[in-house]
């Protein structure tokens, strides 16, 4: 696949966040190496191309609730239709987040995009690698944040209304989402999941069944029955010990090799879409070890297996 021509696309959106701070993260990103790694990926003759940061709507309202739908509904739209174009035009889009709400309008670019070639309705698959399942629904019990719902967006729920805004009604079928690495699950989250049949690696099957045979499941899950998929990898999967720079760390995760096995797999795969690398806050970091981890991981993704 080494005649695939990616784009990045920086999205400094963080309103759906309970936290500021990812909306720092492409920057830090880039500055901890991903940009040299960039340039020199180009000198090797890969095609990457760093399209810079898209721009961020208004802040609306601190006080609405979920955070971050209002300027989302704005924003979705626009950073749909930016991925779209990337898409239409034979890239990959690698997605620099910002928080994870932002995975709303990545999927809804790969939808229209498989619309525009005729594909109708397209069907598509999801490899959401993180340590969290973001299944939450609106209200007072949890973060009531949306980067806790993107998750509940995209199987067809009611998050604000946001699916009544034409570019993002399209849903994922619960047997085309695919969780890698979850280890902190609401009670709420975790009956869903099951009573959904979402198949759901948690960071202990990780140790009980080893990552590549992981990888080999749960591409071929969200690869088979669909037109494309998607790769939304939180940072927060990794263990703090490498990724400390996240809002909410959580012990045990995985290692940087394991994140790295991935990457590689996802390289090779035909049907990838698009990528985002989403929830790094350099707020939290330390010496920019999380935003170096990061720029790793993606360096994989690009140039695949080393040998
Ligand atoms: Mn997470």
């Amino acid at each position: 696949m080494d005649e695939r021509r990616w784009e990045i696309l920086g999205v400094p959106f963080d309103f759906g966040s309970e936290c500021e701070g990812t909306g720092q993260a492409p920057e830090a990103i880039r500055a901890a190496g991903l940009s040299r790694l960039v340039e020199h990926l180009c000198s090797l003759g890969f095609e990457v191309a760093d399209r810079g940061d898209i721009a961020l709507p208004e802040r609306v309202d601190r006080g609405c609730r979920p955070q971050g739908l209002e300027e989302m509904k704005v924003f979705a739209p626009a950073l749909a239709s930016r991925l779209g174009a990337m898409l239409f035009g034979g890239s990959t889009p690698i997605v620099l987040g910002g928080d994870h709400s932002i995975t709303i309008a990545s999927a809804a670019a790969v939808h229209g995009n498989l619309r525009a070639q005729g594909i109708d309705p397209p069907s598509v698959g999801v490899l959401w690698i993180d340590a969290h399942p973001d299944f939450e629904t609106p209200g007072p019990h949890g973060t009531d944040a949306l980067n806790a719902m993107p998750v509940t967006h995209l199987l067809g729920g009611d998050v604000g209304g946001l699916r009544e805004i034409p570019a993002l009604g399209s849903t994922i079928d619960p047997e085309n989402l695919v969780f890698v690495g979850l280890r902190d699950v609401l009670p709420e989250e975790r009956r869903a999941i099951r009573g959904l049949g979402i198949r759901a690696f948690s960071a202990t099957d990780v140790d009980r069944i080893g990552i590549a045979e992981i990888c080999r499941e749960a591409l071929a899950r969200v690869s088979e029955r669909t037109d494309a998929v998607i790769l939304t990898f939180d940072i927060d999967v990794l263990d703090p010990t490498i990724a400390p720079g996240v809002d909410y760390p959580q012990p045990g995760g995985l290692s940087l090799r394991e994140g790295m096995l991935i990457m590689e797999q996802i390289h090779a795969l035909e049907k990838l879409a698009l990528v985002e690398l989403v929830e790094v806050n350099p707020t939290k970091d330390r010496e920019g070890m999380t935003a170096r981890s990061a720029s790793r991981l993606l360096h994989r993704l690009i140039a695949g297996p080393v040998i």
